[in-house]
């Protein structure tokens, strides 16, 4: 049998990795997803992974089953791969997030939907494969402990294409409560944790000295953490991974994460309004700790980049440039400025349904406005989420960034990390033409600023 697993890419991120100058190789890594399906399919079965952003999609490749990962915002684009070899009478079968989330909605689109983890079901898909009767929901209701995971068969992707493709994922899921994360959805609200041992072996046959921990919230069991660090230490390795900024009121914990390898942690501050957490569940995220904080993480030689997300109902024509202010203020490295983005499958979206304009999946890839932002005209909000993004990675505030990592505890030796990841975003602002305005000084259109005039 020979199966295809296809990992799709859209818009301007189809390719990119064929482009001389913004190649997007920076941005991508992992492919775990696929990798792990890859590693759950028996030994007998010839597997392939395609990822659409490096590659053309092989349409006539004589295969017996295609398997296509998704999350919301490639959704459209993987249907419409999955469409091109039904009519090929090639059966597909649809993972991941957004299918997870939506699998009514998916199962329009393809033969089968893997409804959570593959472990525990893929065998079954593939044994209904081959016999002819692969159809409906495959939904994981109990998935598995992760005790025994396989190996990623990471040799079946290009490499040379990734930034790396030594990701590991130590956890699953998240216990918090956030109403607008697919993560906290799809996962119930629950974080389960793979044996330390299993997962320090994996990273030890690791080659080279760089990898990416996936876990959405590695921190969140203390002692499961403390426990894996101790295990990383003689390892001698340098990660980064995903936290909640909560751990820093142990400095010891930030100490031992620091020693196991850690330099760099992607925080989801959201918001610098404490009005604005409350109101999405976010509340345990104070910002007046911010500072302090970052500050502990910078003397460990930990870097930080902070998801920023605007659009919230608080969120007025003034946060932009508030933010940017705080931002450079609190000293933070990085940032993934994003726009509120009410995902389909979590409560947020239907909390907000009536204001919900764009239904189109492939715009929700948290650079699009597909709602009426309560504070402000859907024009400013995109705006001024384009003009924190291209005013952060502006050249002047790059350099003055690696100034300052270069004279931190330990700042010298991820330089070059931080370097590569500011100037690849720099890269993005430039080919992609990412520029807005700030829709509190530039008084462009006086309806931006009320949203109740521009819709009447
Ligand atoms: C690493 C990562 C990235 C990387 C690389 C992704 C990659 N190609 O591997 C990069 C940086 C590129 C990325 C980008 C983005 N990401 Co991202 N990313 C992740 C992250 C942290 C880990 C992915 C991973 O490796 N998971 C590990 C695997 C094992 O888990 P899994 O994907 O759930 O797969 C399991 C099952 O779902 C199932 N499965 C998955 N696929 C398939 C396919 C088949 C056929 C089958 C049978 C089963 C199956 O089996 C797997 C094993 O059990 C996830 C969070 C997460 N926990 O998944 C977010 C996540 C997927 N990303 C997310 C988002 C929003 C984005 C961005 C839009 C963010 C942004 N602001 O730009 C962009 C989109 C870029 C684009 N347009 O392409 C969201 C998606 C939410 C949603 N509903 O769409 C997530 C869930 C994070 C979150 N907190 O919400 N991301």
């Amino acid at each position: 049998m020979k199966v295809l697993l296809i990992a799709p890419a859209s818009g301007r991120w189809r390719k990119v990795g064929k482009n001389r100058i913004f190649n997007g190789k920076t941005f991508r890594f992992s492919m775990l997803s696929l990798l792990t399906v890859a590693a759950e399919t028996p030994p007998d079965v010839d597997i392939k992974i395609i990822d659409e952003q490096i590659e053309e999609v092989p349409w006539d490749a004589q295969v017996d089953l295609v398997g296509i990962t998704c999350m919301t915002a490639l959704a459209p684009r993987a249907y419409e791969i999955a469409a091109e070899f039904r009519k090929r009478n090639i059966p597909v079968v649809l993972g991941g997030m957004h299918p997870t989330l939506c699998a009514e909605e998916a199962l329009n689109y393809a033969d089968a939907v893997v409804s959570g983890d593959a472990e525990g079901v893929w065998l079954k898909v593939i044994a209904d494969a081959q016999a002819g009767q692969l159809r409906g929901i495959y939904r994981n209701d109990y998935p598995c402990q992760l005790r025994g995971l396989k190996r990623p068969p990471r040799h079946l992707l290009q490499g040379k294409h990734y930034a790396t493709i030594q990701a590991v994922q130590a956890t699953r899921g998240c216990e918090n409560q956030c109403d607008f994360c697919s993560i906290s959805a799809a996962s119930h609200h629950t974080q389960r944790r793979r044996l330390v041992e299993e997962v320090a072996n994996e990273i030890a046959e690791i080659p080279g000295r760089f990898f990416i921990l996936v876990d959405d919230n590695l921190t969140a069991d203390r002692d499961y953490a403390r426990n894996l660090f101790n295990a990383l230490v003689p390892l001698r390795k340098k990660w980064v991974t995903q936290s909640t900024l909560g751990i820093v009121d142990d400095p010891d914990f930030v100490r031992l994460m620091a020693k196991a390898g850690c330099i760099g942690l992607f925080v989801g501050l959201e918001t610098f309004s404490d009005g604005n957490l409350e109101a999405v569940n976010k509340g345990f995220h104070r910002v007046e700790k911010y500072r302090e904080a970052i500050r502990l993480l910078h003397s460990h030689g930990i870097g930080v980049e902070a998801g920023i997300v605007f659009g919230f109902d608080g969120d007025g024509p003034a946060v932009f440039k508030r933010t940017l202010q705080l931002l450079d203020d609190l000293e933070v490295d990085l940032i993934q400025a994003s726009i509120f983005t009410p995902l389909p499958g979590t409560p947020r979206f239907e909390a907000m349904s009536s204001r919900i304009f764009d239904r189109n999946w492939s715009h929700y890839d948290f650079h699009n406005v597909v709602f009426q932002p309560q504070g402000m005209s859907a024009e400013a909000l995109q705006a001024g989420h384009d003009w924190v993004t291209y005013e952060f990675y502006r050249p002047w505030r790059i350099a003055r960034r690696l100034t300052r990592q270069a004279q931190r505890p330990r700042g010298l030796a991820s330089l070059l990390y931080h370097a590569a990841i500011n100037f690849a975003y720099y890269g993005r602002t430039v080919c992609w033409n990412i520029k807005g305005w700030n829709p509190a000084k530039e008084r462009k259109l006086i309806f931006d600023l009320v949203p109740q005039l521009s819709k009447a």
